[in-house]
């Protein structure tokens, strides 16, 4: 357990004050607090279609979905999954779901049919809102699904396969008949899942509190951090599945006022056209996206000059890559946001981006929100460091997630008695109080942004019987960041190849976890508890990358 170090903790505040929050609400009273100052202001552009949805045609779709849910049974504190690529009626969903006190946990259509089913499983999802491509996943999903449309409901946004309804059943039901439930600031409402800072995904569970907490952080007060206006066009192109987008895109824009313009999927040509042709002028994107508008000849073709933010989060950024971002758009601000799914997600937002900016430095990931605390500690001692001092990252608030779903071991040793979460991330906060992220101790890979449990990936290389055992570590990328990579002692002979080994994890996993390469040795190192030393197989790499 993550020990507190009382008496002297060096405590960093944001530079902004705190404020009022008003995380006595349900999140969705919240986000539809100022409706009646703009009603008719576009809310939701759908990027393919070019339609579009005001505040109160979104609100009123939400509220259907809401009583339509209901109406299939769902009951206040049941999990709904969203198995969807970003469109309207993601948002429906999830605000509806909020609505009727349900909490909503996201999935990655992308995901393998045991992705899908680890996690529907583990949530005890009581419903699937998909499109009719992925139904196919459910069913071949083994024999321990439960059956479709018998013993759970599987709703298409699309044409309806065998034994699916029509997302019309929520969003044409009748919105008076939305149930009265009473809804406490501490009852679930999200449960995007996360594999922290060690083993196998869990369902982190974000409160009404928490989410609100966050999302005011970033926009309420006279000073936002994050100025989001009313004339604002949010480009959504990363995944709602994830809680970067979920709460920085989409629950900052809805509380704001702001226009969100939705991107089923990443598509350069398509972006950049988009970007022109809806006056995007704020960009929230994450590392590869970057590189892609740095270097791509297509992007000078384009009229791009409507970006006043580039926010970038979720994976570290590259000076050079940030420089080679501001040439191409030069009048727009450029920062970082830092988050984790746990801590609600943000922990610290770039003050330049603030009503009443600051000057802010590049490299850095942005000053921690106001209403919460931040401290870095010894990773071997737990002692709390002061300025320009590199250590763990721990966070403080009434923002960070309740916990782990089913899982207080987990929880426990994620946040301490003292209310810390431990991020599990090596970084300092300089002078200017400005955080900077160096390295990582968790075992944690992030592809592209995307989180790749190494825990799960050992757990399926065990599972071939020619595998006596393994470890997974990432690889530095140039343009992924990191990828995964696998150490793997072989069970019997050298039959086993590299790509056999390869091929068997592929075809069990989404695109972003499958192995880059496969190393033969003859024993993984770990410590005298049985702990995977990762620092060694990763130092191991560094050399080999070196020679
Ligand atoms: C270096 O990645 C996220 C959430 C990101 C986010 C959310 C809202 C960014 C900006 C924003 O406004 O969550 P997870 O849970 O998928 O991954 C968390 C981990 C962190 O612990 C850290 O290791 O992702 C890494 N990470 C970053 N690393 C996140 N942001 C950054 C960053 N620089 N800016």
């Amino acid at each position: 357990n993550p020990q507190s170090s009382s008496s002297e903790t060096h405590v960093f505040r944001s530079k902004l004050p705190d404020i009022p929050i008003s995380n006595h609400l349900p999140l969705h009273t919240y986000c539809f607090q100022n409706l009646s100052q703009f009603p008719d202001r576009p809310c939701l552009i759908i990027g393919s279609t070019g339609k579009s949805y005001s505040f109160s045609e979104t609100h009123l779709v939400s509220r259907k979905v809401a009583a339509g849910l209901s109406l299939l049974g769902i009951k206040k504190g049941d999990v709904i999954m969203l198995l969807l690529q970003n469109c309207a009626e993601f948002v429906f969903a999830f605000m509806g779901a909020s609505m009727i006190g349900a909490v909503t946990t996201t999935a990655n259509p992308f995901y393998t049919p045991a992705e899908v089913f680890k996690q529907f499983n583990a949530s005890k999802s009581k419903l699937i809102i998909t499109q009719s491509q992925y139904v196919d996943k459910l069913r071949d999903a083994g024999d321990n699904f439960p059956k479709l449309g018998e013993e759970f409901s599987v709703i298409t946004i699309d044409d309806p396969p065998e034994n699916c309804l029509h997302f019309s059943v929520l969003s044409e039901a009748n919105e008076s008949e939305i149930p009265t439930v009473s809804i406490d600031p501490d009852d679930p409402v999200a449960l995007p899942f996360s594999s922290g800072t060690t083993g196998l995904p869990k369902g982190v569970i974000l409160t009404h509190k928490s989410l609100i907490t966050s999302v005011a952080q970033q926009v309420d007060g006279e000073n936002p951090n994050l100025h989001l206006k009313g004339e604002d066009v949010v480009l959504c192109v990363l995944p709602l599945f994830h809680i970067y987008s979920l709460n920085s895109v989409l629950l900052c824009s809805l509380r704001a006022g702001a226009g969100v313009l939705m991107m089923h999927k990443f598509e350069i040509g398509a972006l950049l056209e988009l970007i022109q042709r809806h006056r995007v002028s704020v960009a929230a994107v994450v590392p590869p996206l970057v590189l892609a508008l740095a270097k791509n000849p297509m992007v000078v073709t384009f009229d791009l000059s409507s970006i006043r933010m580039v926010l970038s989060g979720a994976a570290p950024l590259g000076k050079e890559l940030e420089e080679a971002l501001r040439t191409r758009v030069p009048q727009a601000i450029f920062g970082q946001g830092y988050g984790m799914t746990e801590a609600g997600p943000v922990l610290s937002m770039c003050l330049a981006f603030a009503k009443q900016p600051f000057p802010t430095k590049s490299g850095s990931c942005g000053t921690v929100v106001r209403n919460a605390e931040l401290k870095v500690i010894d990773p071997e001692t737990g002692c709390s460091l002061g300025p320009n001092h590199s250590g763990e990252i721990c966070i403080r608030g009434p923002q960070i997630m309740k916990g782990y779903l089913n899982d207080a071991e987990a929880t426990a040793t994620t946040i301490d008695v003292d209310g810390w979460l431990h991020t599990g991330d090596i970084g300092y906060v300089d002078d200017d109080d400005e955080v900077f992220i160096v390295d990582r101790v968790k075992e944690l890979i992030k592809f592209k942004g995307f989180q790749v449990p190494p825990a799960e990936l050992e757990a399926l290389l065990v599972s071939h019987p020619s595998i006596a055992d393994a470890a997974v570590v990432p690889q530095k990328d140039d343009v992924a960041g990191e990828v995964p990579v696998a150490f793997v002692v072989r069970s019997n002979g050298l039959e086993l190849t590299e790509d056999a080994v390869k091929e068997f994890i592929a075809k069990q996993v989404v695109f972003y976890k499958k192995l880059h390469k496969a190393y033969f040795v003859h024993a993984i190192p770990k410590s005298p508890s049985g702990k995977i030393l990762r620092k060694d197989l990763r130092a191991k790499l560094a050399m080999s990358a070196a020679s």
